[in-house]
């Protein structure tokens, strides 16, 4: 472990961290932003009414909404001037949302990404290869800061020049390597062409994180890549990567109790759900200064673990995000997730796990076409036996999701490989 101390620490002390935290917040939202203390106005609240942890029931939810509304920095808790950073996310649902971090924040941040690599066994002999995108992306300075404050050799490749990636892999004994899920897969594909270079790697583990992937991504990932591939969990507006950590257990990701007080609610309630209970993930801040949030709606869909975990750490764990309530697609009047289709795939024969999901509308009526790639070794030189392969993985997908899809197979290498959060679904019905 990277902090034994805070990372092993019984309940009851993070219990009451958490309580001094949430008080402190509150009170530090009420003060310094206008916009809190509407809020909590409207709804009469004051920072003295919160006595116990139960209190956070009282307080209102954040929601992305608020971000965007207040945009730039209108949901600032300390003057610009005590700002040194500003971070975004990728805004590709709508403007962007950034955070800004005082100096204090960005020294916990790199706290919990230090404690998070620890989850991975990152040690100072270890070399971690950042292929994150560094710059108003969280990925790549986040992990770059943990892991010099663990005192590893740092890599800074950011995203993107695959040849570079692996050439630099193999020269320097990479023993860690940083990036999303669908990355990883990509760099497992590459090597597993080039017998030489896969001689000289010498990966151990996988700090993968930033999308939703399924344990089938998983196993393609290790066995490709030779590594013990971990989940990573972050967000831009609660910090960026390292709010959660997968631990080698793999039983969901411990996530720092003593920086964030989570919650399960029901997305379209807004009732609290008993932790085990799938729901939306609901995030407090209670130890930054920058820009803290009050019951932050992830959108996320997760449920949270209370029962011990085997590695010794005592923080909670929250269940991989599989999706978030926002990527759902309705097709056909049936709810349909891409990860689940992405785990569907990956269960079948002679496919890759590079896939594209196309939805349209024929008349008055949704159409969804999955185009697929085949992988290297399938040699199909017959119109007959493409047409068999297509149905078959039809049957297979329609009993995964529900539906029936059009598959479209499609030469191996065709479908776009991405070097960040990977893009697989266009729907046209938007458009219309
Ligand atoms: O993706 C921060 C990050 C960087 C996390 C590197 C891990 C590694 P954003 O761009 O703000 O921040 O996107 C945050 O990405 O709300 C989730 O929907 C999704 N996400 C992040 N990590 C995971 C994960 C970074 N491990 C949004 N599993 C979040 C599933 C994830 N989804």
């Amino acid at each position: 472990m990277y902090n034994k101390n805070a990372e092993s620490m019984p309940q009851g002390q993070i219990r009451d961290i958490q309580l001094e935290g949430l008080k402190k917040t509150v009170q530090r939202v009420y003060s310094n932003s206008p916009y809190y203390k509407e809020k909590f106005d409207a709804v009469n609240i004051h920072p003295d009414d919160i006595k116990s942890l139960d209190d956070l029931q009282k307080l209102p939810f954040t929601e992305k909404s608020d971000l965007r509304d207040t945009y730039p920095y209108g949901m600032l808790s300390a003057p610009l001037s005590e700002i040194t950073r500003l971070q975004a996310s990728s805004g590709t649902t709508g403007k962007q949302t950034i955070d800004c971090y005082t100096k204090a924040d960005i020294d916990a941040w790199a706290e919990i990404a230090a404690r998070s690599l620890g989850c991975a066994e990152v040690d100072s002999e270890s070399i971690v290869q950042v292929c994150y995108g560094y710059g108003l992306f969280t990925g790549g300075l986040g992990i770059h800061y943990g892991a010099e404050r663990i005192g590893a050799m740092v890599m800074p490749m950011s995203s993107g020049n695959t040849e570079r990636q692996l050439q630099m892999m193999a020269d320097m004994g990479t023993t860690h390597i940083a990036c999303t899920p669908s990355y990883a897969s990509y760099l497992g594909e590459q090597i597993s062409q080039n017998k030489e270079l896969q001689k000289r790697i010498k990966l151990r583990n996988g700090i993968l994180g930033a999308e939703p992937w399924s344990q089938e991504l998983r196993e393609n990932i290790e066995s490709t890549l030779g590594i013990t591939a971990l989940d990573i969990y972050g967000l831009t507006e609660i910090m960026g990567p390292g709010v959660a950590m997968e631990c080698s257990h793999k039983n969901g990701l411990h996530i720092w109790e003593d920086h964030f007080i989570v919650e399960i609610v029901d997305p379209d309630t807004l009732e609290a759900k008993a932790d085990t209970q799938e729901g939306e993930l609901v995030i407090t801040t209670i130890n930054k200064e920058g820009m803290p949030l009050i019951r932050y709606r992830t959108r996320d869909i997760s449920k949270i673990y209370r029962t011990e975990c085997a590695c010794g750490r005592t923080h909670a764990r929250i269940e991989r995000v599989k999706a978030r309530t926002d990527d759902m697609l309705i097709i056909k009047g049936v709810n349909v997730y891409p990860s689940r289709i992405e785990s569907a795939l990956l269960t079948i024969d002679g496919v890759k796990p590079h896939f594209e999901i196309i939805i349209s509308r024929k008349g008055f009526l949704d159409d969804l076409e999955i185009k697929v790639e085949l992988a290297d070794d399938m040699k199909i030189d017959k119109i007959s036996a493409i047409d068999a392969i297509e149905k078959q993985i039809s049957r297979k997908l329609e009993s995964a999701i529900g539906i029936s899809s059009r598959i479209r197979l499609c030469e191996p290498g065709s479908i776009t490989r991405f070097e960040g959060k990977s893009k697989r679904v266009t729907d046209l019905r938007k458009d219309n």
